[in-house]
Order: structure tokens, then C-alpha cells, then sequence
């Protein structure tokens, strides 16, 4: 005989396993999102893109798992624009104040800006960055207080978690901070930060060569820390400044502690690698890996991180609900301002593969980038060649969330949802592309204009073709992708389509 209190239990059960299955398809509808972004590497960098002097084994089965891209963009050929666009889906070129961000920049994103963690949150998801942030931090430049709490920051703009390097491994404070506040700071010791002047009696590596154990070959002369000079000037917080050593393991066991506390509800964590920027100081057991010198070697440090993330959600038994994007902030760069043997030890290795240029420059080197998107069951594995952006990370992603976009939010972003899960999509029509002296480009999959601009057309220091002319460029990217010949005046029709095509873009707000 049933009682009263089975009938209850009975009653309850369809009701259970309704929870049950709305868990399950929530899940479905939620994957988790990880987004690994490498700062400084390029599409020739990775053995899945036919590197054969350095292995990525790690990278390929993330590749082969998935979809890769072969004509995936960052939005500018430096870091600080494209992680505005990438974040705010917006062409950096259209906002003031959104070059290559000092170490004490105020936050560059306002927190009004709706942003790609805003677009998580709002689909219920736990949001998270760890890495370099090079976005600025706090409401003016030059007057953060490194020794409280810095805001705006991260979780003024859809992150609840952040564990990032302010800017850049090369720019003070050389500290990490975690949820705004500098992590392992002694209140006795405080931090005083300057891109203007040094503050007295500290020594600098211009001053002081005989302290460092890696010498600038251009700029990075001022503040040392850990025997490395930098650029800006910082004193204080001895305690709390980082191992350049030990920046990959600290920041990797900080992305996977997130995805393990966050295993059980959905969560978007943005991983922002420190390789392979300068300074490139791997870790020991990855000294002499490459055979290349620390460049190679900090590209192979990365891809040990990608493995610890790819073990991690197989050991958590989260990889079939998990989608893993994974690119790079702007294309490659050899002597990138220290004399670590990159030059030296290049060999017959392609940064930038079959690309002209590279990081800084206009020619597709600068901004066609390493392209990934792994989602087990969901991904149709394979080779895409969409021309692709990553400025359509907000609209693609609120798209697959069913998320609508408040009006005026992320002007540039398209949604591309079905490019990047390599179902049938065409990938966009035109592109827009800045280099480092905010010289437009615009591409339509096959041509490529670039506009007349200021600027060297050559950077000796970097040894960049920056892709600077005073004359029209016209690049047929089908026939040439090394953007050999410039064929502007043969087709003078096409130039006058895509300039025009420009200009409209230009003056759409
Ligand atoms: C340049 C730095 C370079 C690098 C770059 C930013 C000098 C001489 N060069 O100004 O080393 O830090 O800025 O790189 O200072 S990025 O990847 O963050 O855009
Ligand atoms: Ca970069």
C-alpha cells in the first residue's frame, strides 16, 4: 500500500526529471566558452599551420578536433585595438586613445560600453578573464592607486573575475591583479608608477646595464625588475612583483582553477597568454625546447598551456560542452625591442608563413592570425578559408545565446555564427584592418586595398614592412597572398569600388 508520503514522492518525480532534462538542455544551450588568445604569434608559427621547425602538438589536436581557419583576423596588427574591438565589437580606428596602451593607461573601455562578457552574463554564464589585459585600468591615466582597489577594471565591464598583468610583460607595474586589487603587496612597501620620469635613486637599464640579464636592442631602457628593464618607471611593491619565469604557470593554473570552480554552470573564460611578447623568458623546462632561442621556446610554453586546459575539461568530463576558440591579438614579430636570439635563431622559420609582414604592418601578416574553434559534436571538423574577424565575437556569440544586443552596442560586429562552427557559412563580405600607424585596409575575400597613409613604409628596428605608402595599394589575396605585386593601377575599377566602400564604413557610426 502506498502512503501518503510515496504519493508525494510519486507526484514529485515527473517533475524531477523535467528539472533534470531542463539542466540537460540548458547545458546543451549554454556551452562553456573558452577563449585563448596568444599574444605576439603568428600564423606560421604553428605546426598545424605547417611550422616545421616548432611542434604545437597540443595546438593541432585542438585543430584537428575542430575547425581551423585560414583567413581569421585580428582587428589591428597591435594588441590594445584589437582587444577593444574583440571586447566591445568595434573597430579600435573609430575611438580615440585605442593605440598600444601604456602600463598606467585609464580603463580605455568606459563601463557603459556593452562589452563580450556583457553578452555572457546576460545568458547566465560566470564570466572570467585571466592574462594580459592591456585595456587600461582605472578612471584616468596616470592616477590609478596601485595600492587599493582599481576601478574601473574588469568587473566594471561583465567580468566577475579577473586575475590579469595590467598591460604588457615589457610595461611596469610588473605585478599581477587579481579582482583590481595587486596581489602579494605589502601596504609598507607601496607601488608608485610613472610613464613620465623615474623616481629618484631607482636604477634604470639605461643607466644600469651591468644589472640586467637581458639586454633592450630598442626602447625598454627604464625600470628594471627581475633583471630585465622595461618600459616605465615603477618603485615599490618588491613583494608583489612577478617572475617573468613564471607568468605562463602562474596565469594557466589561474585559468584552469576557474574552469574547475565553474565546472558545473556555465562560464566564458578569456585566457590571454603572455607568449610569446616580449620579454620572452620561458620557463626552465622549456629552455632550449625549440632550438630556436626563448621566441621558439615561449611559443612551445604556449602550447603546453593550451594542453593544460585541453586535459583539464577532458579530466572535469566538460569537452563535449565546451567550445575553445583560440587566435592571437596581432601577427608576429622577431627583434621585438630585446636581443634574446630571436633574430639569431630564426632559421628557415616563417612567423608569419606564406604572409608579407608582420605585427604592426598593414600586409596580411599583421593581422591574419592563428584560427581555431574546437566544439565536439557540433564543429563540423575541417579547413575553413572565410575570411573572418575577431570583431564578430559579440554578435556571433550573442547570437548563439539568443541574445539580443542593445541598440548601438557593437556597431561592427557581424554575426557569423555559422562560419565559425563550419556550417556553411560565407564569412564576411569586407573587412576593415588598421596597422600600428592607424592606416586603414579594407578585403572582400579576394582583394585588398590599402590605403594611402603616413608613416614609414619600413621599420628598421622591428625589421617590419609596415605596408605605409603614399600611393594606392590593390592585392589580388586569391592569386597572391604574399602581397607581391601591387596591382592598383591595372584595376583601377576595383580600387575605386573598395575605396568607396571604405569611406561608407568610415562614416557609418
Ligand atoms: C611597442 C614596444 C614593443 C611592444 C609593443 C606592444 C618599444 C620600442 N616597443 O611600443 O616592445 O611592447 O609596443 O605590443 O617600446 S602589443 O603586442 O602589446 O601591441
Ligand atoms: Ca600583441
Amino acid at each position: 500500500m502506498l502512503s501518503i508520503n510515496s504519493f508525494a514522492l510519486l507526484a514529485t518525480i515527473p517533475s524531477l526529471l523535467l528539472s533534470v532534462n531542463s539542466v540537460a538542455r540548458e547545458k546543451a544551450d549554454k556551452p562553456n566558452v573558452i577563449f585563448i588568445y596568444a599574444d605576439d604569434i603568428g600564423y606560421g608559427d604553428l605546426s598545424c599551420n605547417g611550422a616545421r621547425t616548432i611542434q604545437t602538438p597540443n595546438v593541432e589536436q585542438l585543430a584537428r578536433q575542430g575547425v581551423r581557419f585560414t583567413n581569421m583576423h585580428s582587428s589591428a596588427a597591435t594588441c590594445t585595438p584589437s582587444r577593444y574591438a574583440l571586447l566591445t565589437g568595434e573597430y579600435a580606428w573609430r575611438r580615440k586613445g585605442t593605440g598600444i596602451a601604456t602600463g598606467d593607461a585609464g580603463s580605455i573601455i568606459r563601463p557603459e560600453r556593452y562589452t563580450l562578457a556583457d553578452v555572457f552574463k546576460n545568458g547566465g554564464y560566470q564570466t572570467g578573464v585571466v592574462g594580459k589585459w592591456h585595456l587600461g585600468l582605472g578612471d584616468q591615466t596616470g592616477s590609478q592607486n596601485w595600492n587599493g582597489f582599481i576601478s574601473p577594471g574588469p568587473s566594471d565591464l561583465g567580468f566577475d573575475y579577473s586575475f590579469i598583468l595590467a598591460a604588457t610583460g615589457d610595461r611596469v607595474p610588473c605585478v599581477y591583479v587579481e579582482n583590481q586589487r595587486v596581489v602579494n603587496l605589502d601596504p609598507k612597501d607601496p607601488i608608485a608608477v610613472s610613464y613620465e620620469k623615474n623616481f629618484e635613486g631607482e636604477p634604470t637599464g639605461k643607466q644600469n646595464p651591468e644589472m640586467l640579464r637581458i639586454y633592450p636592442s630598442h626602447g625598454h631602457d627604464m625600470s628594471i625588475v627581475n633583471g630585465i628593464s622595461r618600459i616605465g618607471f615603477m618603485k615599490g611593491g618588491k613583494s608583489a612583483l612577478w617572475k617573468d619565469e613564471e607568468i605562463a604557470d602562474v596565469i594557466t593554473g589561474k585559468a584552469l582553477s576557474f574552469i574547475e570552480t565553474n565546472r558545473n554552470r556555465p562560464f566564458f573564460l578569456y585566457f590571454a597568454t603572455q607568449d610569446a611578447h616580449v620579454p620572452r623568458v620561458p620557463n626552465p623546462r622549456f629552455v632550449g625546447a625549440s632550438g630556436m632561442g626563448p621566441r621558439g621556446d615561449a611559443i612551445i610554453e604556449f602550447d603546453w598551456s593550451v594542453g593544460e586546459v585541453l586535459k583539464t575539461i577532458k579530466r572535469l568530463g566538460i569537452e563535449k560542452n565546451t567550445i575553445i576558440i583560440l587566435t592571437s591579438d596581432n601577427g608576429p614579430v622577431v627583434d621585438d625591442g630585446y636581443k634574446d636570439q630571436a633574430v639569431e635563431l630564426l632559421g628557415d622559420h616563417k612567423p608569419s608563413g606564406v604572409l608579407r609582414g608582420g605585427k604592426y604592418s598593414s600586409f596580411e601578416g599583421g593581422t591574419r592570425v592563428p584560427g581555431i574553434l574546437s566544439w565536439p559534436g557540433k564543429v563540423i571538423p575541417g579547413v575553413s578559408d572565410n575570411l573572418l574577424c575577431q570583431v564578430d565575437m559579440v554578435a556571433t556569440f550573442a547570437e548563439l545565446l539568443r541574445i539580443k544586443l542593445p541598440e548601438n552596442a557593437a556597431p561592427d560586429s557581424e554575426i557569423q555564427l555559422k562560419s565559425w562552427l563550419n556550417q556553411g557559412g560565407k564569412g564576411r563580405n569586407m573587412l576593415v584592418l588598421q596597422n600600428v600607424n592607424n592606416n586603414l585596409s579594407i578585403e572582400d575575400g579576394t582583394w585588398k586595398f590599402i590605403a594611402p597613409g603616413p608613416g614609414l613604409p619600413y621599420d628598421a628596428a622591428t625589421n617590419t614592412e609596415l605596408g605605409n605608402l603614399t600611393q594606392d595599394q590593390l592585392y589580388d589575396l586569391t592569386k597572391d597572398p604574399g602581397e607581391k605585386q601591387n596591382v592598383a593601377a591595372q584595376n583601377p575599377i576595383i580600387v575605386e569600388k573598395l575605396k568607396a566602400k571604405l569611406k561608407l564604413i568610415q562614416q557609418k557610426r
